[in-house]
């Protein structure tokens, strides 16, 4: 188990078998990162000596189903590490990049969203044209609401990225609210649903007329909304013509996606904090949503997340994978390998991570015209640096909470 804070925390578990093959799992659950490290520790790893390591699908089973407690975000991404693992190591074995054994590539790289932001819309203008000199063809847009000191998502400082083709060594985007301000207690911001939906289909309007039609353009609205102000969001939005509008309402009712449903035709996004197949069923079944953001660290693994995609694929719901910098090099480098292979891929956000994050897990992928690429190298080709992770200790970091202006209540994430 390697816990370390090299930009930000992370959690990783490396499995060796007999023969001294290794295989790497992204664990990070952000701001809970203990949690998932002790279920790895002391309840998986114990479980998985002497296991045969070529059989992922049966051990997938047996942590789901023997555990007896299923689901829930700490178990599945433990159990999630513990497949990415096993799945570097049987494409190690195999000599190949991972998605040869997904089932080879069905594209030559895979689209990416980033992510711009700003307090006004000129600087939001900039924050675009810069993620467009990056290389990015797709962009999601965070705008500050006037009369809230400062909204989750949205840098405050003007951003520094210079990278250029080579995810490695590319200098990140950073936003001062990552990695979530480290403090013993979560910073907390205000909130205040009616100013919001009054400021961003403005925002949009602004944005859509400086850059034309084509762009594909997104926005997270971060669980803030009802289902009727949820719906009246996307019809608002609707001019401008949306990638997709993404966690309007909180994740744990998905009923609320057949009310906004009736009011929209602005794509909709789900799925970062799900982590099971019966989260979406319904969501499925009804055609209420259009992509599905789960990551394979969350997902409980590459054996579920290919499961849940070829469910989506029947009601042509599209792949559209969670990838801040929170998920590893190790949960990008297993979501990507995945998003090469399955035929319903849609978009995977790409937040570029901190120079330091970089160092320690040395990535292969490369990101380039818009598209992130796996390399050819065996396995995830993600190699984790145990000497320089050991300069970067585990520190608590939490994500904010948020309560409203009017009144101090705590609001939705
Ligand atoms: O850990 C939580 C973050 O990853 C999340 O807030 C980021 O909403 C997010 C996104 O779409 O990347
Ligand atoms: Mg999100």
């Amino acid at each position: 188990m390697l816990v370390h804070s090299p930009g930000r925390n992370f959690v990783t578990l490396r499995i060796t078998t007999d023969d001294g093959i290794t295989g790497l799992g992204d664990a990070t659950l952000n701001g809970r990162e203990l949690s998932v490290a002790s279920y790895l520790r002391d309840h998986l790893a114990p479980l998985l000596i002497g296991r045969d390591a070529h059989k992922i699908e049966d051990t997938w089973q047996y942590l789901y189903r023997g555990a007896y407690w299923r689901r829930g975000p700490v178990t599945m991404t433990a159990i999630a590490a513990v497949d990415v693992a096993l799945w570097d190591i049987k494409a190690k074995v195999a000599n190949m990049p991972l998605y040869q054994l997904l089932g080879g590539a069905s594209r030559v790289g895979c689209l990416a969203y980033g992510h711009a932001s700003g307090r006004d819309n000129q600087e939001i203008f900039d924050s675009i044209r810069h993620h467009q000199e990056l290389g990015y063809k797709a962009i999601r847009v965070q705008s500050s609401i006037p009369g809230l000191n400062s909204v989750y998502g949205v840098a405050t400082a003007a951003n520094s990225a210079t990278g250029t083709g080579s995810a490695k060594g590319a200098t990140s985007t950073r936003y001062d609210y990552e990695p979530a301000r480290r403090s013993a207690f979560p910073v907390e911001e205000e909130w205040d649903t009616r100013a919001y939906l009054r400021h961003i289909p403005g925002v949009f309007e602004a944005v859509r007329n400086e850059f034309g039609p084509e762009l594909p353009l997104l926005h997270d609205a971060h669980h803030r909304l009802t289902p009727i102000q949820a719906a009246k969001l996307g019809k608002a939005l609707e001019p401008y013509d949306l990638f997709w509008l993404e966690d309007v309402t909180p994740a744990e009712n998905t009923d609320a996606f057949r009310l906004i449903r009736q009011h929209t035709t602005t794509p909709l996004a789900v799925g970062e904090i799900f982590n099971s197949i019966y989260d979406y069923k319904n969501l499925f079944e009804e055609q209420l949503i259009d992509y599905v953001r789960s990551p394979v660290s969350h997902g409980g693994g590459i054996t579920p997340l290919k499961k849940i995609f070829d469910y989506a694929a029947v009601y042509q719901i599209k792949s559209g994978v969670h990838g801040p910098t929170d998920v590893s090099p190790v949960g990008h480098a297993a979501s990507l390998h995945l998003s090469m292979a399955i035929h319903n891929y849609g978009i995977s956000e790409y937040m570029r991570h901190s120079p330091e994050t970089l160092e320690v897990f040395n990535p292969s992928y490369t990101f380039e015209n818009g598209l992130i690429r796996p390399s050819s190298e065996p396995g995830i080709g993600v190699t984790y640096d145990d000497v320089i992770a050991s300069q970067y200790e585990y520190e608590s970091a939490y994500l904010p909470v948020n309560r409203l202006k009017l009144d101090g209540s705590l609001h939705d994430w």
